[in-house]
């Protein structure tokens, strides 16, 4: 019975505490149950992802609207792109997310993914683009830009 009401208080401290963002790291802000990180730096694609590895975290993937329009609600104004975590490794406009995770929620301006195979450079990288809103565009990995982390918010001891 003891360790029951401890329980409970433990629970509700860390459901207090969840309404916050200390469940994410410093830096990264919540949404859904997810954190982010914009960063201030830029680097090429691959310097994003291991950067975003570094942070214990991944080039983030967008599988909703509602995901969609948080990220780019925070990007709009800011001037920059950012780099999400997909590429066309088959060259073929057929673009993954990180892990082998196919696409099936999409926000590529009109137009766009241009440049594939037949095209005079590659753009096998995928960014929430400056020019187009923050639309998806796909992008020479190696051009220098900012980019996303995410993260899953820390798993907690509450079965709610
Ligand atoms: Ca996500
Ligand atoms: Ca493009």
């Amino acid at each position: 019975m003891r360790l029951e009401l401890a329980s409970v208080l433990l629970c509700s401290l860390a459901f207090a505490v969840a309404e916050d963002t200390s469940r994410c790291p410093g830096g990264f802000i919540k949404h859904g149950g997810a954190c982010y990180w914009f960063s201030r730096i830029k680097g090429t694609f691959a310097e994003a992802r291991s950067y975003c590895q570094f942070l214990g975290s991944h080039l983030a993937r967008i599988t909703s609207k509602d995901e969609d329009n948080f990220l780019r609600s925070h990007a709009t104004g800011t001037g920059k792109s950012y780099w999400l975590g997909a590429m066309d490794l088959g060259r073929e406009g057929a673009f993954m997310w990180e892990g082998g995770f196919p696409l099936n929620y999409t926000n590529w301006t009109p137009g766009e993914p241009n440049n594939l195979s037949t095209g005079d450079k590659l753009e096998l990288c995928l960014i929430l683009y400056r020019h187009y809103d923050h639309e998806w565009n796909n992008v020479d990995c190696g051009s220098a830009e900012n980019f996303i982390c995410e993260r899953r918010v820390s798993g907690c001891c509450c079965s709610k």
